[in-house]
């Protein structure tokens, strides 16, 4: 029923449930006109129409206690399963970085692809979008794939789909964020996998986490968190995907989240056993150097773990 292109694999499945909740609240519009409209003649001024009071009936305060109870139910479940599945990306979707700001989309592949106010992605592959801003609040909305998702300063944020057909198609910022709110907007393009595969070789770049090496080492991280370096600072192998207890006790799983805020807020949260001497480095560093490290410490995770396997 949709005037708009379905071009994601959730696209049919939002567009189902919205066609059937348009549906009954049509129905319901229907209904309470007509019995509106009957009733007005029947009961107008001087009709000998029936005016005693109605008396209690079980079966018909039943009847219409429990068709809309059920019906709520089952829009809330239909509703809840739709929203797990658009929540949970599977495990081999591609991570892509954006980072949103006044007023641009700026996009970074893991390959060091780098775009602004595009975004390619091949069809038939889940893609993961990790998002975060520079300044304000942001949303993320791409209508042809039903997807929308408010990004966030300080904070990642994650939206993921899967392109069902090639094409280009409208980005939009859906919160208004400054006077250029109305133009902060661009196109994801939708291309066959070998066009995409042609299309990252003709833009790559140095590696995010290359990049992020190279901030590692600039911005002095190394010096005390190299295994070599004098200084008791948390070995940062392996760091990224576990446990790490924390000071007062708690413990915390090594996230996107954890390691950003680790940069920026390194007092919010101290690893057990450690002093809280790490500077913070807020307002210090950028948005992208942050993604930089952030996809680098996730790197050096997965190279411990291929030793571990090599072992
Ligand atoms: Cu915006």
């Amino acid at each position: 029923m949709s005037m708009l292109p379905q071009a994601s694999s959730f696209a049919p499945d939002v567009d189902h449930l919205f066609d059937a909740l348009l549906l009954l609240c049509g129905l319901v519009t229907i209904g309470v006109f007509a019995v509106m409209i009957v009733f007005c003649v029947r009961y107008r001024h001087g009709t000998a129409a029936e005016r005693t009071p109605a008396r209690q009936h079980l079966g018909v305060e039943l009847t219409w206690t429990l068709i809309p109870f059920v019906l709520f139910m089952g829009i809330f479940g239909w509703s809840v399963h739709l929203w797990i599945r658009l929540r949970t990306p599977p495990k081999n979707a591609q991570p892509v970085y954006v980072v949103a700001k006044q007023w641009m989309w700026k996009v970074q592949h893991p390959g060091g692809q780098r775009e602004i106010d595009t975004l390619h992605v091949p069809v038939g592959q889940p893609i993961r979008l990790v998002m975060t801003s520079q300044d304000v609040i942001h949303s993320f909305y791409v209508p042809a794939f039903r997807v929308k998702q408010d990004v966030l300063p300080d904070r990642y944020t994650e939206l993921w789909f899967t392109a069902t057909q090639a094409g280009t198609f409208h980005l939009f910022c859906a919160e208004f964020c400054g006077t250029d709110h109305a133009r902060m907007g661009g196109s994801v393009i939708a291309m066959a996998p070998a066009d995409y595969a042609r299309w990252l070789h003709a833009h790559a770049g140095l590696g995010l986490a290359a990049q992020g090496e190279a901030l590692f080492r600039q911005l002095g991280c190394s010096g005390c968190h190299d295994p070599q370096s004098g200084v008791h600072a948390p070995d940062l192998y392996d760091l990224y995907g576990h446990t790490v207890p924390l000071s007062d006790g708690s413990q915390v799983l090594a996230d996107e989240r954890y390691l950003q805020d680790s940069i920026l807020l390194p007092k919010k949260q101290i690893a057990a056993g450690y002093a809280p001497i790490m500077p913070s480095f807020e307002g210090r560093i950028g948005a992208e150097d942050v993604l930089a490290l952030v996809d680098y410490l996730k790197t050096r995770t997965r190279a411990a773990e291929d030793s571990h396997e090599h072992r």
